[in-house]
């Protein structure tokens, strides 16, 4: 409740960081963009992160500036990125939208201003709902998805398969990426790390994939951990990776590093 209070004074304040994690593509390892993860440099608390916050922000509203400056964060360090690195392909910057800022807020004009202001390529951002978010999204919400896929900016279901959502009803919304959540790749069959394997996992996984291909969306493995794991995604189709076998969430200065090939 303390947090809560002073969450709106801190993002005056300037006390929100984002931190970046990699998102490399399956086939060949390289990296294709990133996701934004927003972190408080609380003055007392010290570095907080956001499950200890946005939960809260959601519930008092603060999510809705919040996220403002979290968009705004991310699409200007992209464009930063693009322009540092005129001859590469550019990265896409993912960010995570809170069912709130769907609601609440008036999110299609913020993305438009925003894209308008630092002149980042709408196909460089991609926004993260939740399947709740979506689900059922009749009027307001699909209006929104709808507006934002026009635009040319992608949408991903963030934590998919946790929900209840189904692929058919998906396919008919204006949603581009699954991203599988963490849970399955970790029931993955693999050696030497302890966790329990769940061979189910991989089937059920094989056949999603293959579904939402042929559905058009394409695929994201969060929580990928090992090599082991890396192996069998792409042997089984999935076309995007994220997890600390490729990186942890790291701070701007280090993706400018990756992009420039230092390791
Ligand atoms: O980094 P960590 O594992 O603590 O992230 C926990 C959760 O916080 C994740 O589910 C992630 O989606 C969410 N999260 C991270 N950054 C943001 C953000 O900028 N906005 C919203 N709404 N959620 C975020
Ligand atoms: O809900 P969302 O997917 O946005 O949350 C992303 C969170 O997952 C981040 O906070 C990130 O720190 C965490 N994460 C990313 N990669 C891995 C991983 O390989 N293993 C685990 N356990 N967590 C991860
Ligand atoms: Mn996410
Ligand atoms: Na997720």
């Amino acid at each position: 409740q303390a947090l809560a209070s002073t969450l709106r004074p801190a993002i005056e304040r300037g006390e929100f960081r984002l931190d970046y994690q990699p998102l490399v593509g399956m086939s060949d390892g390289r990296l294709r963009g990133v996701e934004a993860l927003v972190r408080w440099d609380h003055p007392r608390f010290g570095l907080l992160p956001p499950n200890r916050f946005v939960a809260l922000a959601e519930e008092d509203g603060s999510i809705v500036p919040l996220g403002r400056w979290v968009l705004a964060t991310a699409c200007r360090q992209a464009r930063e990125w693009q322009l540092a690195h005129p001859d590469d392909q550019p990265l896409f910057v993912s960010v995570n939208v809170a069912v709130r800022q769907v609601w609440d807020s008036d999110l299609v004009a913020d993305v438009a201003e925003i894209l308008a202001e630092t002149q980042l390529d709408p196909a460089l951002l991609q926004l993260e709902l939740t399947e709740s978010a979506v689900m059922g999204s009749a009027g307001r919400p699909l209006q929104a998805l709808q507006a934002l896929s026009d635009m040319g900016v992608n949408i991903a279901i963030d934590d998919f398969g946790t929900g209840y959502s189904n692929l058919a009803y998906l396919s008919r919304l204006p949603v581009s990426v699954l991203k599988l959540d963490g849970s399955f790749v970790r029931g993955f069959q693999y050696e030497g790390t302890g966790a329990p394997p769940n061979p189910a996992d991989e089937v059920v996984v094989e056949a999603m994939i293959d579904l939402a291909h042929r559905l058009g969306l394409t695929v994201t493995a969060e929580c990928v951990e090992t090599s082991a794991q890396a192996t069998r995604l792409r042997r089984i189709g999935c076309d995007t990776g994220q997890g600390w076998l490729y990186s942890r969430p790291v701070p701007p200065d280090r993706i400018s590093e990756l992009m420039a090939g230092a390791s």
